[in-house]
């Protein structure tokens, strides 16, 4: 068997094990990445944001070219609310808040169109799709199980943002034991400086939660 092909990354190669790898696609939804949606709601400049768009495209396709399981998520809740802890709803001082109408329906409301994912990355059917309450795609879903089911060991994660949702779910899945990668051009934060911080968070101290590198290495080593 030949070693499996790997990606320069910091703090060292990581390896892309045939089978066992699969693309994490975080919650690039319209209610985070469109204005007028929760995020800009909260005070954030969405265009942070929306310059993940174009490359977590290509990535998007070479990892489906090169067959790897690709599994979204989209952070929401149930209509009712009974999945959102009071004190996500009561938190920060938003003109907008979760489960209040906004310009592209009830605001990270399943079901809504402000809440799904936008078109360019649009899931393939069959692809599976992660809906998640919390920040991180583990605590209460199906992610871990799948992941199981999959043998999948290795993640090359993507998304927003950088140090919310990514990172929250970089480091549930370091303690279940998966090796992630983190690629930089394809997660986005609205602050630049906790982007950049954030990915030297992750491959700090040898690798402390896992590597990062750039979706042209990634594109480079999938192809
Ligand atoms: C946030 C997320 N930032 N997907 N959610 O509230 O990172």
């Amino acid at each position: 068997e030949s070693p499996p092909r790997t990606v320069p990354a910091e703090p060292g190669p990581f390896p892309l094990p045939e089978g066992r790898v699969a693309l994490l696609v975080i919650d690039m939804q319209r209610d985070f990445l469109l204005p007028g949606g929760f995020g800009e709601s909260l005070g954030n400049d969405v265009t942070q944001l929306q310059r993940v768009v174009p490359p977590l495209t290509e990535l998007l396709a070479g990892a489906r070219a090169a067959g790897l399981l690709v599994v979204h998520t989209r952070e929401g809740h149930l209509p009712d609310l009974s999945d959102c802890p009071p004190a996500k709803l009561r938190r920060g001082a938003p003109s907008t808040r979760i489960g209040d109408p906004g310009p592209y329906g009830r605001i990270l409301v399943r079901g809504e169109f402000g809440h799904d994912i936008v078109d360019e990355l649009a899931p393939l059917p069959g692809e599976p799709v992660i809906d998640k309450p919390g920040k991180g795609a583990f605590y209460a879903t199906g992610l871990g199980d799948l992941l199981r089911a999959a043998g999948v060991t290795h993640l090359l994660v993507t998304g927003v943002t950088t140090e919310v949702c990514v990172h929250t779910t970089v480091r549930e899945a370091n303690d279940r034991g998966y090796d992630c990668l983190v690629v930089a051009d394809c997660v986005g934060s609205y602050f630049p400086e906790f982007h950049r911080v954030g990915l030297q968070m992750v491959s700090a101290q040898g690798g402390i939660f896992g590597w990062v590198a750039d979706s042209a290495a990634v594109r480079a080593a999938l192809s």
